[in-house]
């Protein structure tokens, strides 16, 4: 169980106090996540420290091109992420956050993260949009065929990506005496893999099958597009958007903000970074709580959603998903 209360405050008296009397009153809010919300269940995020995967930054291996160039290597890097994300598990921020949907009706979140830990602390599925796709999501790379498969925990989803371990001990028979490697690490070798190693499609059995998450140059799915500018239109006012763990520098994601300002929204941002804000800037009306999400989110929101318990049945099913998709 987690309890936010017993801790000591992580945020200044005078902002807390005003965004919680702000989003007592507030019936209209966003959120826009970044990789930044996951960093503390260990996930590494885009930009900055952690953002180089191996020799290469992540950023470069999000590309279409990158796919056509190499889809082995691209693979690799989404086959580890898979496999770490699996292995992750939602912290505070997640829970906090479905707390909130689950007590403000119209709170919708717009997560730009892959990683699936939103859904598996349970945050409600029809009030989050996930606008750069899931890593659980593979579908057919080949243009002429639309195959999707949704929910693909298997990992790895072929053997050629299985993530290499070390020799195992000699001096004992413990089967958890052989240790995963940690590809991330340009000095840990991995093998080169062709197109006859990698996952094909099951419906057209000519294209490889890719991650189902949205490239640079590729468009946002549109169903999700649309349920999100139908919620804007709904009203002519947003009360409130909260920036989280995010650079703000990916479009159309980071526009968001921008439109809700235009709503009349004040902006409320997260982030260890002072220097991480929206192309705006921020206006005096905005708060900004530098730090840990993880630490910050549970106590802004604590007003709204109470004392954080995490329940064990949310642990104990991504205890489950872990499990399934190893066995
Ligand atoms: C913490 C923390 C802790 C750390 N607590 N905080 C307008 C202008 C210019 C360009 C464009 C434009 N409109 C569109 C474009 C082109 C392009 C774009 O935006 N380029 C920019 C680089 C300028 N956009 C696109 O191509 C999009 N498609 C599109 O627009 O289609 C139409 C179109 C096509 C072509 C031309 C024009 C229009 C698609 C964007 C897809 C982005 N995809 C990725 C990969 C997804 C799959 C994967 O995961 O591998 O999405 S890239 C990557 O960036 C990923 C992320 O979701 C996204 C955002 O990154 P994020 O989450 O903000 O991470 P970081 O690392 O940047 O930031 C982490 C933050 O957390 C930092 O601030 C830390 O300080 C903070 N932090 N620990 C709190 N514990």
């Amino acid at each position: 169980m987690t309890s936010s209360s017993n801790r000591p405050s992580v945020v200044p008296q005078q902002d807390l106090e005003s965004f919680q009397d702000h989003l007592n009153k507030s019936t209209r809010i966003l959120a826009l996540l970044g990789a930044g919300l996951s960093a503390s269940s260990g996930l590494p995020t885009f930009r900055g420290a952690g953002g180089l995967w191996r020799t290469h930054d992540a950023t470069q291996l999000a590309t279409p091109g990158a796919f056509s160039a190499d889809p082995g290597l691209v693979w690799q890097f989404y086959s580890y992420r898979r496999h770490m994300a699996l292995k992750a598990k939602p912290n505070p921020a997640h829970y906090a956050l479905a707390e909130l949907a689950k007590k403000k009706e119209t709170f919708l979140t717009l997560s730009q993260n892959v990683d699936g830990l939103s859904p598996r602390a349970n945050h409600p599925e029809e009030s989050l949009k996930l606008l750069h796709g899931s890593l659980f999501d593979v579908k057919c790379s080949d243009f002429f065929c639309n195959y999707l498969e949704k929910n693909n925990y298997t990992d790895p989803i072929v053997p050629a990506l299985a993530i290499p371990t070390s020799e195992e001990d000699p001096t004992t028979t413990s089967a958890l005496a052989s240790r995963e490697l940690d590809i991330a690490d340009e000095n840990v070798p991995i093998p080169e893999l062709s197109y006859k190693h990698l996952p094909k499609c099951p419906k057209c059995k000519r294209g490889l099958l890719r991650p189902g998450v949205v490239w640079f140059g590729e468009m946002l799915p549109e169903k999700v597009l649309d349920d999100i500018e139908e919620w804007i239109q709904k009203e002519n006012k947003i009360d409130l958007i909260m920036v989280i763990g995010t650079s703000a520098k990916v479009y159309p994601a980071a526009g968001f903000v921008d439109r809700a300002r235009a709503k009349g929204a004040r902006v409320a941002i997260i982030n260890m970074d002072k220097n991480d804000v929206p192309a705006s800037g921020l206006d005096k009306r905005d708060w900004f709580f530098q730090g840990d999400a993880a630490r910050i989110l549970p106590e802004i929101l604590s007003n709204v959603i109470g004392e954080l318990k995490e329940t064990p049945d949310a642990a104990a099913d991504a205890d489950n998903a872990v499990t399934e998709a190893s066995s």
